[in-house]
């Protein structure tokens, strides 16, 4: 029989007397007015059928159903709803089930949740997101996973918004079946189903949980939200599954869901979503093709350089790390060692990925090994001159068509290329510490940076699993140069009044891990001390400079790793400390100046429009492409809340409202 088409994106076909229906709208099959309304359609279809016995649903591509289409958050809503498609999915006389054949997430899964059945392939994974973009399940998850899969296991997934792979959904009874063929398998469940006793996952009741441990999920949900409110929501609406009928459930959720889809933090976080899928993307590189990379080198295997050369390991490059003495070598190979372990403890790498990262890496003194090397990285000491030394002796030892990237997060890429002979191969390539955990990698598109090595640079750190975010040179590229404009609001009103520990409790009551001054202590005084010493020549005199880092570093304060910063670690936590008191308040008399209060609101509003001027500067120069590119880098490298956006976002927000 030919296919039939229900919709712009659904069409059906009759295999063994089944409807087998396929959701296909790319790139992620979101359920979009289309896809619901195609949906309704192939259902009333196959219930009026006499000759088919129930009904399978599939994705087209990798994906089942990549949720909700998050680009009609906000529009006017199109009939039907979500809600009233699941309804009739789950109601529907005949058995319907979900072949789910890729990721299959938030809205998806609330279908496959009302579905009679559930089989995946091998490649699916599960997972509800929506906290992580600030709502809560809108279409019955919150109410069915649990009397699925239990409360504890509801509240991990739905309060994380993690995603599982088909085996852990099989052992936690998500799914009913996981198969190499998982239409054939789909198929053979529908006709054991057809004729029995429907079960309705909504009139399941929800199996009983020990308090205990119900308790230990919320409280590990909660301890990660920090000052969101959708997984708090999330957790509510899990366990009142428990006590409360589906309908009421599910009315609850729904209001919960339309209240938080319209909140200001939902829209940050969508903000951060969309920003995320376009960070990388540049104009002038459409059509250009990266190079082939295999082997990557690693110049320099300190703390640095090993986190890189693992994050390189561990997406599947060969790697030479190359050291000035085999000494040196042998500690960076142990360096290496230690963290791959660490990541197979800490469960982000599996033992047999560990050994062939192990047999794919090259330690060696023998810089002549790089000749092997598609592209190098250097991560020395940030000196500008033994940078442009190592970059004029690679010349020699290298391939032609090596590319050659600079790891420097203050020195000027364009001085250390032009040291080259050939400075058309060499970008920048930031990465912040741990380089094998953060996920930001600014790309330093040079002034005599070519096309296809920008675009190569990009592919390298998208494979290894990074967030490239492309950026022009200036000092401290697009982060360092906000974060400085950040530091040196935050001294100013120390200077003015506010004492560090009031400045450090509004950033955290906005939602930073930690404060500036915190920050600063575990990052260590000294070396930005270094920077304003040799800047010191050059400073303009006119300009405001707040003595109260240096006059704390020429007293031994160096932060955490000597006891004493901004504050007092003697007692093993952070204190206030009155020396530092007495210090900044001789600072405040020696240029006359009157303390003044400064309240939480007008501290983070100063610090935000510090960043935000900043950036509208980097804007303005061409060093950042994109208000959202800022963002991305401020929150995933510098513990800006995720879920206020970034601070273009709120600049933005502050002047929309
Ligand atoms: C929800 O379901 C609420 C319900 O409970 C209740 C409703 C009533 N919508 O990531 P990629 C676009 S909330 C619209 O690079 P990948 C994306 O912008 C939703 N567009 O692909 C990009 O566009 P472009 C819960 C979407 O293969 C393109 O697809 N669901 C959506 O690396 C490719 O994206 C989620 O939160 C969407 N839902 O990863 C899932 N998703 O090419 C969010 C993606 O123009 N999505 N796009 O830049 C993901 O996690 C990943 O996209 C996925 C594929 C794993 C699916």
């Amino acid at each position: 029989m030919s296919a039939m088409r229900f919709s712009e994106s659904v069409t059906g076909i009759i295999q063994d007397g089944v409807l087998v229906v396929t959701i296909d709208n790319p790139p992620v099959n979101a359920i979009s007015a289309h896809v619901r309304q195609g949906l309704v359609e192939a259902l009333d279809h196959g219930a009026s059928l006499g000759l088919v016995v129930g009904i399978v649903v599939t994705g087209a591509g990798r994906t089942f159903v990549g949720g909700a289409d998050i680009k009609e958050f906000g529009q006017p809503p199109v009939e039907p709803t979500l809600p009233e498609v699941i309804e009739r999915i789950e109601s529907c006389g005949k058995p319907i089930v979900a072949a789910v054949n890729g990721a299959v997430l938030g809205g998806g899964c609330e279908i496959a949740l009302a579905c009679h059945g559930r089989v995946a392939n091998d490649k699916a994974s599960f997972g509800m997101p929506e906290v992580k973009l600030g709502i809560v399940p809108g279409a019955g998850g919150t109410q069915r996973l649990p009397r699925l899969i239990g409360t504890v296991a509801a509240i991990d997934l739905i309060g994380s918004g993690r995603a599982i792979k088909a085996a852990e959904a099989l052992s936690l009874g998500l799914v009913d079946g996981v198969a190499v063929d998982h239409l054939d398998a789909a198929l053979s469940l529908v006709h054991d189903l057809a004729g029995e006793p429907l079960r309705r996952t909504g009139l399941l009741g929800v199996p009983p949980a020990e308090p205990a441990a119900v308790e230990a999920a919320t409280k590990k949900v909660l301890s990660r939200a920090r000052g969101q409110t959708a997984p708090a929501e999330a957790v509510r609406l899990v366990k009142a599954a428990t006590d409360v009928e589906l309908r009421q459930g599910l009315a609850d959720e729904r209001s919960t869901f339309l209240r938080l889809r319209d909140s200001t933090e939902a829209a940050a976080l969508r903000h951060v979503f969309f920003a995320e899928r376009q960070a990388g993307k540049v104009e002038k590189l459409e059509g250009i093709v990266a190079r082939n990379i295999e082997t990557v080198g690693i110049v320099g295997t300190g703390l640095m350089g090993a986190g890189i050369t693992v994050a390189a390991l561990t997406s599947g490059y060969r790697v030479v790390g190359v050291e000035q003495t085999q000494e040196a070598a042998d500690k960076g190979r142990e360096r290496i060692s230690a963290t791959l372990e660490k990541s197979v403890q800490s469960g982000r790498l599996a033992a047999a990925a560990r050994d062939g990262c192990r047999a794919r890496l090259t330690v060696t003194a023998d810089a002549g090994e790089l000749a092997s090397a598609d592209f190098v990285i250097e991560a020395v000491f940030d000196d500008l001159t033994v940078k442009t030394e190592l970059f004029q002796r690679l010349d020699g030892i290298v391939r032609p068509d090596a590319i050659l990237a600079t790891n420097t997060s203050y020195l000027n890429p364009d001085e250390i290329a032009a040291a080259t002979a050939h400075p058309e191969r060499v970008v920048g390539l930031h990465f912040f510490s741990p380089a094998n955990i953060m996920r930001l990698v600014e790309v330093v598109d040079c002034k005599a940076t070519v096309p296809d090595v920008l675009a190569s640079a990009l592919a390298l750190a998208r494979k290894m699993g990074k967030l490239p975010v492309v950026c022009g040179v200036t000092e401290g590229f697009i982060g360092n140069r906000i974060f400085s404009a950040y530091r040196r609001e935050a001294e100013f009103m120390v200077e003015d009044g506010a004492a560090p520990h009031e400045i450090d409790a509004a950033l955290e009551a906005y939602g930073f891990p930690m404060g500036i001054f915190a920050v600063y202590d575990m990052a260590g005084l000294e070396i930005a001390w270094a920077r304003r010493k040799r800047q010191a020549a050059t400073r303009d005199p006119n300009a405001r400079y707040v003595e109260i880092a240096d006059k704390l570093c020429e007293a031994g304060r160096f932060g955490r790793k000597t006891g004493r910063g901004w504050y007092d670690y003697s007692g093993g936590e952070r204190a206030v400390d009155p020396a530092v008191k007495t210090l900044i308040e001789a600072a405040r008399g020696a240029k006359g100046i009157e303390p003044r209060h400064f309240s939480a609101d007008e501290i983070v509003t100063r610090l935000l429009k510090a960043m935000a001027d900043e950036g509208a500067a980097l804007l303005a120069e061409g060093i950042a492409g994109r208000p959202g590119d800022i963002d991305l880098v401020m929150i995933n490298g510098y513990g800006f809340p995720a879920h206020k956006g970034g601070p273009m976002f709120a600049a933005d927000l502050d002047t929309t409202s």
